[in-house]
């Protein structure tokens, strides 16, 4: 075996925290040769149920958990994380302005993004699951001037999952048949998930369908199947977003298969028109610990006008944290 990895879940009292804790805890997050220290955040108010979730965990003698420990300290939270999985964020109330939302975010954010700036180890990676995601992180990021930029990515590989499991279904194929699809942009009914270099069987998979059914079917069933999982299940997606989660941070580790990619958000260094800096969702690869944006795709007309629109609105949500100095 080897060290232990700490590792940071804020929300942990949420219900994606519950589908999460415990597959970290039995090592599906690095592998089943890392030990775990787990640190749980939760605000003052959660911190029992989280303390409760606590106990679950140590009943399950899981053998890779070293320790647990749960928190409404931030700085403590983040002390010497090596892999911060930020969870808790303010959901949208009923009447909130963007602005709004984007601000008591903001309040989360940039407290968490200063404690992983000073506290955290030097090797930190950090995914961010709560939304508004992309922006969320851009806000961490902005706060963590002594941390690698590239370190602060955003979840969007559950897109990235619900679009595999929808082409696998309409081309009657298995998901594992599927590489190199990609989402781009915003993690939101923007996002744009990507046929043209998805590969099926040698072919492309924008030729394997008809047009009509990826803009009119494909798209927006991805692009909106959060809201078809509340109307279903009544409650969000948890465990396909648990699940996601421990894809991007597994993948982020232990690298991509030769000649296939996946979806995160990270961190734009002008690549395909993004503006530099924004956190926004590309095609990556997973190589040494680091994820690189998938370089020289030809991105047709149909592309460029979903990619600019999403992107649009990551521009937008930056500049309005920008305009209140969260960014
Ligand atoms: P829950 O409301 O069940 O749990 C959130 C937890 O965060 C609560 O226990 C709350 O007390 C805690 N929290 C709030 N502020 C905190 C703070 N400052 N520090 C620490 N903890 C704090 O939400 P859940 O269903 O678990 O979803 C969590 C977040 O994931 C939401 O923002 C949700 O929108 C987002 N999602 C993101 C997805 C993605 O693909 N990127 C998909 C799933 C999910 O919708």
């Amino acid at each position: 075996t080897r060290s232990p990895v700490t590792v940071t879940v804020t929300g942990a009292a949420g219900q994606i925290g519950y589908a999460l804790l415990f597959r970290l805890a039995s090592g599906q997050l690095i592998g089943p040769d890392t030990p775990i220290k787990l640190k749980l955040l939760e605000i003052p108010q959660a911190v029992k149920a989280a303390e409760g979730t606590a106990m679950e965990l140590t009943d399950c003698a899981f053998p890779l958990l070293h320790s647990i420990d749960v928190t409404d300290d931030t700085r403590e939270a983040f002390d010497g994380t090596n892999i911060g999985l930020l969870v808790g964020a303010r959901p949208r109330a009923k009447g909130m302005e963007r602005g709004d939302l984007l601000e008591a975010n903001g309040g989360i954010f940039k407290p968490q993004g200063e404690a992983i700036n000073d506290h955290a180890a030097e090797d930190v990676r950090v995914l961010v699951v709560g939304n508004p995601a992309n922006t969320n992180a851009l806000i961490a990021q902005s706060h963590a001037p002594d941390v690698p930029a590239e370190r602060f990515t955003a979840m969007t590989r559950l897109d990235h999952n619900r679009a595999q499991a929808q082409l696998a279904a309409k081309l009657g194929v298995g998901v594992d048949e599927i590489r190199r699809l990609a989402i781009w942009g915003n993690h939101s009914a923007t996002q744009y998930p990507d046929l043209f270099h998805t590969e099926v069987g040698g072919k492309v998979a924008a030729d394997l369908v008809e047009r009509d059914w990826m803009r009119d079917e494909f798209i927006p069933t991805v692009a909106k199947r959060g809201a078809a999982i509340i109307d279903a299940r009544g409650a969000s997606s948890a465990a396909s977003a648990a699940n996601a989660a421990i894809d991007h941070v597994h993948t982020w580790v232990n690298g991509t298969a030769e000649g296939d990619w996946t979806s995160a958000g990270v961190v734009s260094d002008g690549s395909y028109g993004v503006p530099e800096g924004l956190i926004s969702s590309f095609p990556v690869t997973a190589r040494n610990g680091r994820y690189e944006i998938v370089r020289g795709l030809d991105i047709d007309e149909f592309s460029r006008e979903r990619i600019d629109a999403s992107v649009q609105e990551l521009v937008e949500e930056r500049d309005t944290v920008r305009g209140l100095g969260l960014a």
